[in-house]
Order: structure tokens, then C-alpha cells, then sequence
């Protein structure tokens, strides 16, 4: 971890039910996936959300209605941050893999398409963040690669028990114009620069790199309430949105 604190939205993204049969204890409770962003203002683009199959999770009481699943390290963060039913102690009421998450359906916030589902990401850090990672993957590198290796390989899907359904009608949906890179940003420069897979990381983090900075300094957001402004300017206020409407909270570490 570094030195900075680094200062993440947590997006809340609600667990559809039923749930799964041993989630009993979780009846009555509303339960979301929280993922750590640093793009609030691409949520309008998420096609799915990312767990790391082999990854350890628990489902935390935040408080008397909410529970959110995360890795107990950022857990144990969020209590001393004052999101713990029980103060600066996380409770955990049920462990769980991310290969129990595969499949969950969710609603995210903002996001244009209604129903998402969870699905495995094998580059997943967890010691950063949450371990559950949203994805849009007009503007992220990581997440484009990750989902085009979904599409384009009936094992990986058949590995990971992923219907095809999950994945198949999801497609790209543009969000923001960077003049030099068009409307599908991370597309287009994880093809310029010939990415093969998820796994591709040196070439993955050039990409990242000019991404992040031609789409903040140039970007101009396509959809929603701020369209045709500046990323720069409707960050902060879509940001500012997310957590008045409790759609989102701030998380640092
Ligand atoms: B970002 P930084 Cl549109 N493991 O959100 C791997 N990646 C993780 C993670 C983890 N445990 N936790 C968060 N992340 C991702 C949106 C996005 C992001 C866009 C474009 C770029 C981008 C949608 N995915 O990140 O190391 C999350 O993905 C570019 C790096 O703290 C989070 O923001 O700088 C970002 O990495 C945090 O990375």
C-alpha cells in the first residue's frame, strides 16, 4: 500500500434476490457488492461487475439494514471509518468465495443497463480496495480485456460456470468522447497497442496510463445529467450525487 492515502468511491450495488440458498441469515437485509472506483462518473457504462473467483469475501453488517460483501481487510477499513453495525469492529455474517459470487444479479447505480451480473476477473488485487470491482469497459482497459476474454472464449466461460447470457448481450456503451481516442477509449487503445489478454500487464498499464489522462484532461461526458461537459466538472458533481442519494459512499486507505 502507499504512502498517499488514496481516496475511493464505493459504489453500492444491490444484490438482486433470491439469494442463494445459505444466505438465509441475509433475509430482510439489503445486500450489495461494493466496489472501489475511481471514475464515478463512468458508472453509466457498467456492463457487469468483477469478483476474483479464487478470492476470500465476507457479507458485513454496515448497519441495522445494510450488509456489504468485501474482502475483510477493507472490512476492518470501512469499521474505523465508521461503517460497522458494531463500531470498529466489522461483523461478518456469512464467508464467502468469489466463485460464490459468479452469476449474482445486480442493480448499480447509474448504470444504463438494468440488470449486471458478477463474473470472475483473474487480475483482481486484494489487498486494494474492496476486491469487488465494477466495470465499464468503454473507458478501462482492464475491464474491456477481461470481458472481450469472456466473449471470446467459451472455456474461460465454461471454467467459471458463466452463461453466456451473462455476458453475450452485454456491448459496449459509450459514455465519453476523448477527441484522440473516440467514443470507446479503451477499446480502441487496447487494439493500437495489439492486447492480447487480461493478463497482459506491462502493455495494460500503457494503456491505463493514457487513458486516465487524455480522459480527464480532454473527455467530455456523452450521457446523463452532465452531458457535453468537461469530465473535470461533472466528476466531482456526479460524485457529490452518489453519495447525498446513499447510492455510494467515500472509503480511503
Ligand atoms: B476503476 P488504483 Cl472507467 N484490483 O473504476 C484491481 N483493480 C481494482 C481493484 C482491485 N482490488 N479495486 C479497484 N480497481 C480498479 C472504473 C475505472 C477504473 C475506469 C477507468 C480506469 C479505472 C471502472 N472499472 O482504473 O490502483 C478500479 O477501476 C484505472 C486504474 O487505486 C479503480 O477505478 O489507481 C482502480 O482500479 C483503482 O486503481
Amino acid at each position: 500500500e502507499g504512502v498517499q492515502p488514496q481516496e475511493y468511491t464505493l459504489i453500492k450495488m444491490e444484490v438482486l434476490k433470491p439469494f442463494p440458498p445459505k444466505w438465509g441469515v441475509l433475509e430482510g437485509r439489503r445486500v450489495f457488492l461494493a466496489a472501489a472506483t475511481l471514475r464515478p462518473e463512468t458508472m453509466y457504462g457498467q456492463t457487469n461487475s468483477w469478483v476474483l473467483p479464487d478470492g476470500t469475501y465476507g457479507a458485513f453488517e454496515i448497519n441495522e439494514t445494510d450488509v456489504f460483501i468485501i474482502t475483510e481487510r477493507a472490512a476492518l477499513n470501512l469499521a474505523y471509518q465508521g461503517y460497522s453495525r458494531v463500531p470498529e469492529k466489522p461483523t461478518c455474517l456469512v464467508e464467502l468465495t468469489g466463485f460464490d459470487l459468479i452469476g449474482l444479479k445486480l442493480k448499480s447505480p447509474l448504470a444504463f443497463n438494468e440488470i449486471i451480473y458478477a463474473l470472475p476477473m483473474l487480475t483482481i488485487l486484494t489487498n486494494k480496495g474492496t476486491g469487488i470491482v465494477t466495470s465499464v469497459p468503454s473507458d478501462a482497459p482492464d475491464d474491456y480485456m477481461a470481458l472481450h476474454d469472456l466473449k471470446s472464449k467459451p472455456a474461460l466461460r465454461a471454467k467459471y460456470g458463466v452463461k453466456d447470457e451473462w455476458i453475450l448481450p452485454f456491448e459496449i456503451v459509450p459514455i465519453i468522447n476523448i477527441p484522440e481516442f473516440g467514443d470507446k477509449a479503451a477499446e480502441k487503445v487496447c487494439v493500437d497497442l495489439k492486447i492480447k489478454s487480461q493478463n497482459d500487464k506491462e502493455k495494460l498499464a500503457e494503456a491505463k496510463r493514457l487513458t486516465y489522462l487524455r480522459g480527464f484532461t480532454d473527455g467530455t461526458m456523452l450521457v446523463g445529467e452532465f452531458a457535453g461537459r468537461k469530465v473535470q466538472e461533472a466528476k466531482p458533481l456526479i460524485r457529490s450525487k452518489l453519495i447525498e442519494t446513499g447510492e455510494a459512499i467515500i472509503y480511503s486507505e
